[in-house]
C-alpha cells in the first residue's frame, strides 16, 4: 500500500511546457533558427542546461560555456514572465482534487520535479501547502533519469521509496522512479511511458 506520493510538476499537476516553449522558441529565434513543438517534447522533464543543449543542438550553434550560462538566463527570465501570470485555473484536470483525497487518506505528499521555479509555480497556483515536502531542482543536482530527486523527496516524508509511488509525464522521469525503487504511474501515452506500472491520461482518473 501506498504512504507516499511524489508528484512530478510540469505535464503532472501544471502544463508549464507551453511556457518553456515560448521562451526556448524566441531564443532560437534570436539565434536565427526554428524550434519547432515537437523539438520541444524532447526537452520534456530535462533541465535546464541540458534543454539548452538540446536547443542549440537542433540550430547547429556552437557557444562557450559563458554564452550558455547568458542563454540560459534569457530564457529563464522570459519563462518567469509568463509563469508570473498563471493562475490556479491553470492545475491540471483532478490534480488539486487528487491531493485533497490523498491528504484525507493520510497518504504523504511530496513534489519531485527539476525546475528550480517549482516553488514559485506551486505559490502561484496556491497549492504550496497541499505538500509535506518540496524537493526540486534547487536541491538536487543530478538530471532525471538520475534517481536523486525522488530519493531525496521519500526521504523528506520519512519513507523508504519503496513504500511511494512516483507520478511523472516523461520518459526520463518514469526511469528515475524505477531507478529509485518505487511503483511508477505515468502520465501520457503508453507508448512513452511503457515501462510505468500503470499509464494514465491524467490525475483525474484517480479522483
Ligand atoms: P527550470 P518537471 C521540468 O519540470 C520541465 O519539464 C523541463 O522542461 C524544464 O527544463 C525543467 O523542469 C527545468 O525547469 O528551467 O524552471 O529550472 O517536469 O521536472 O517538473
Ligand atoms: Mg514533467
Amino acid at each position: 500500500t501506498m504512504k507516499g506520493a511524489i508528484f512530478d510538476l510540469d505535464g503532472v499537476i501544471v502544463d508549464t511546457a507551453k511556457y518553456h516553449y515560448l521562451a526556448w522558441r524566441s531564443l532560437a529565434q534570436r539565434l536565427g533558427f526554428e524550434f519547432t513543438e515537437e523539438d520541444n517534447e524532447r526537452l520534456k522533464g530535462v533541465s535546464r542546461m541540458e534543454s539548452l543543449q538540446i536547443l542549440l543542438e537542433v540550430g547547429g550553434v556552437e557557444a562557450d560555456e559563458a554564452e550558455r550560462l547568458e542563454m540560459a538566463d534569457a530564457k529563464n527570465k522570459e519563462y518567469v514572465d509568463y509563469i508570473s501570470r498563471l493562475e490556479p485555473s491553470e492545475i491540471l484536470p483532478g490534480a488539486r482534487a487528487y491531493l485533497l483525497l490523498l491528504r484525507s487518506k493520510g497518504v504523504k505528499v511530496a513534489l519531485g520535479s527539476a525546475s528550480k521555479n517549482a516553488e514559485f509555480i506551486l505559490n502561484r497556483l496556491g497549492i504550496t501547502e497541499l505538500f509535506d515536502a518540496i524537493i526540486d531542482g534547487t536541491k538536487v543536482s543530478k538530471a532525471k533519469p538520475d534517481p536523486e530527486v525522488f530519493l531525496a523527496a521519500s526521504a523528506a516524508l520519512g519513507l523508504e521509496p519503496s513504500e511511494c509511488v512516483v507520478f511523472e509525464d516523461a520518459a526520463a522521469g518514469v526511469q528515475a522512479g524505477i531507478s529509485a525503487g518505487s511503483k511508477v504511474v505515468g502520465i501520457g501515452s503508453a507508448d512513452i511511458l511503457a515501462e510505468a506500472d500503470r499509464v494514465i491520461g491524467g490525475l483525474y482518473e484517480l479522483v
